[in-house]
């Protein structure tokens, strides 16, 4: 037991409480900060990320769902798929994001907006407890993208660099729009639908990583057995634009209904 005023540890979180998913999900933030895995400014972005959760319903949407589709069929397209790891993402779903890598057969590479060696560290270290094999983004091996002034240019020649698609699981807008100016594809996992990484990404799944990297996952495996033809279809037919105006329309239509039905809505009624 913790003594008085001390945070709880995550197993103290009473399991009756009403929010103990997502408090226990939290804790893995506040857990992450401790071991310098997640950057300070981590916690907020996640303080963000939640209040969107809110706004969706806390759960995987249809027209998410139709974006991880597109997403896999990317990722399983691509000749040189990358995922981008950082603070929030290590904390959240390590052994997720690595049995993704392992099934989608896209690396691993570490890449931090607040980049010290220390943090570079440490989120190698959760990433190899979490099973990974191979991790690039650190170590002397480096290369910067020239337009780009945050330490999130610093990439890995063997990775981001040589990519034609790059998944980035919750990002700031600016890395983005540079990853696209250099022709890659980029898929972002983003809460805010309205946020500038998910309006310039060319797929955007408006969707928490923690339930989402999983269903990738499964949506990979899936995939695996249809054509390359079948693929590119999937593709073709998804839309961004429509997907990501599909989003604010739902949070729209679903805070009309709880204006006139009251909060007795799930995902709601706990608040
Ligand atoms: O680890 P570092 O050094 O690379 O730093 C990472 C942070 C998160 C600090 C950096 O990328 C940052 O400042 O991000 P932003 O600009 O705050 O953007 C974070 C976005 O992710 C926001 O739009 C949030 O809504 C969204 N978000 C937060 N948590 C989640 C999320 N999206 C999906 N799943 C989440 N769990």
């Amino acid at each position: 037991m913790s003594k008085l005023g001390e945070e709880p540890i995550p197993s103290e979180v009473p399991e009756d409480h009403p929010r103990a998913h997502s408090l226990k999900i939290r804790h893995r933030i506040t857990d992450g900060l401790d071991k310098k895995i997640v950057a300070k400014a981590g916690l907020i972005a996640h303080g963000r990320g939640e209040a969107f959760d809110y706004l969706i319903g806390e759960i995987t949407t249809e027209p998410a769902k139709e974006a991880i589709e597109a997403a896999c069929s990317a990722l399983l397209l691509a000749k040189h798929p990358i995922i981008s790891v950082n603070g929030n993402v290590a904390a959240l779903t390590p052994h997720e994001i690595v049995e993704l890598s392992n099934v989608s057969e896209a690396k691993l590479e570490i890449n931090l907006f607040y980049r010290t060696k220390e943090r570079e560290d440490a989120l190698e270290k959760a990433l190899r407890v979490a099973g990974a094999k191979e991790i690039l983004g650190v170590g002397l091996k480096k290369i910067e993208i020239h337009d780009l002034s945050s330490k999130r240019r610093i990439i890995d020649p063997e990775g981001i660099a040589k990519a034609d698609v790059v998944l980035v699981p919750l990002e700031d807008g600016d890395r983005t729009e540079a990853l696209k100016r250099a022709g890659k594809k980029v898929i972002a996992i983003d809460l805010n639908p309205l946020s500038r990484t998910a309006q310039h990404a060319d797929i955007t799944i408006v969707d928490n990583l923690v339930r989402c990297i999983p269903l990738m996952k499964d949506e990979i495996i899936k995939l695996k057995s249809k054509s390359k033809k079948d693929l590119e279809l999937i593709l073709k037919k998804f839309d961004n634009k429509h997907n990501l105006s599909s989003m604010i329309e739902l949070i729209g239509t679903r805070f009309l209904d709880l204006a006139k039905k009251g909060i007795n809505i799930p995902g709601i009624k706990e608040l």
